[in-house]
């Protein structure tokens, strides 16, 4: 399996993250990226290539113009304001308030995402530009009739909405792949996103249409982050509706739960029809995970693969969240090693 990776990714490296009411240092870190990479090439899974460069317009086939601009200049107008230390905002829009741009960038961070868990540093629009660019040049593989590619994206993408960041991620990598595969051929696309998280910005982005079925299984809301999006009554709306399927999970869940509603995802996404399937592989299910509460382990990750090579579809793996940095690669090419098996 051919595996797309930059090296732009390591430009973004955040100091910190707001977390159990603490500034702690980042879970999410460059160190992630490099370890999946080592792994890749340890065990020989195939190729390793560099993106091409694909532009901003097939990122703004899912993300709003004004917050690819916003994203574009938001460090040098923190920057000029308060100095080169990296941006976190500090107050959201609540119910009753009005969803008017602020002028000053504390506001426009604040406005522009939903939570303070992820920070913008000096090369954190280079670093978002080069995944998109991975994900576009692995969703081009598996057009071009690959079998399998793995996009090594980082930072994440699955918690970006169309037009707001949070939960590390900025640009949506895996929807702005499922969008190019339709806007290259594909029909009918699924995203099975298998992160721990909820992948409320995929789902948000895809939730009135029917051309792109979202699964995801993940903790349920009620207990974890992002807590307001992910419930099993989420199931789509307008020409959407029936094309979102969730799972929530509870505490706990180990890989025999686990994979019986991944079993079930599995008949609902061959039920569909789709000519291409983006997997939002996040690892971070891991029982070791420090941010998570799930309990599958190292060697469920190649059963998972297997199971997801039974659909038998075109299927190009996107990288999301993993914080048990020292099993992160083992685990998430674990999952390349048993689709390949
Ligand atoms: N104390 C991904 O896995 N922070 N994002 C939770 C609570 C948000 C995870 C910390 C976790 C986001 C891509
Ligand atoms: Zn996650």
């Amino acid at each position: 399996m051919i595996t797309v990776f930059s090296d732009a990714h390591a430009l973004h490296d955040g100091k910190a993250e707001l977390h159990d009411g603490k500034l702690v240092t980042s879970f999410e870190m460059p160190r992630r990226a490099a370890l999946v990479l080592s792994r890749v090439t340890e065990v020989g899974l195939g190729p390793v290539i560099p993106p091409s460069a694909f532009g901003l317009d097939p990122v703004k086939r899912v993300h709003a113009p004004d917050y690819v601009d916003f994203l574009a200049g938001a460090w040098d107008a923190w920057v000029a304001e308060h100095g080169a230390y990296d941006a976190l905002p500090f107050t959201w829009i609540a119910p009753g308030m009005r969803r008017v741009v602020p002028d000053h960038i504390d506001g426009k961070l604040g406005y522009y995402s939903f939570d303070a868990g992820t920070p913008i540093t000096a090369g954190t629009f280079q670093a978002v530009r080069a995944a998109a660019d991975v994900a576009l040049t692995g969703a081009q593989l598996v057009a071009r009739g690959e079998r399998g590619a793995f996009a090594l994206t980082r930072p994440p993408g699955h918690h970006a909405h169309r037009a707001c960041y949070g939960g590390y991620c900025f640009f949506n990598n895996a929807a702005i792949a499922a969008q190019a595969l339709r806007d290259t051929g594909a029909e009918r696309v699924c995203v099975l996103d298998i992160d721990y998280h909820h992948g409320n910005g995929t789902q948000d982005i895809f939730y009135d249409r029917g051309d792109v079925l979202f699964v995801s299984l993940h903790a349920d809301p009620v207990q974890e982050y992002p807590y307001f999006l992910g419930f099993a009554d989420e199931t789509g709306t307008g020409a959407g509706e029936g094309a979102n399927a969730n799972y929530p999970l509870p505490f706990g869940t180990g890989f025999e739960a686990w994979s019986a509603a991944l079993d079930h995802a599995l008949a609902r996404i061959a039920a569909f029809g789709a000519e291409a399937l983006v997997v939002s592989l996040g690892v971070d299910t891991y029982k070791g995970d420090p941010i998570s509460r799930f309990r599958l382990d190292t060697a469920d990750y190649p059963t998972i693969g297997g199971m997801l090579a039974g659909l038998r579809l075109p299927t190009l793996f996107v990288m999301e969240g993993g914080y048990a940095v020292e099993a992160i690669g083992v685990n998430a090419v674990g999952v390349l090693q048993g689709f390949e098996a």
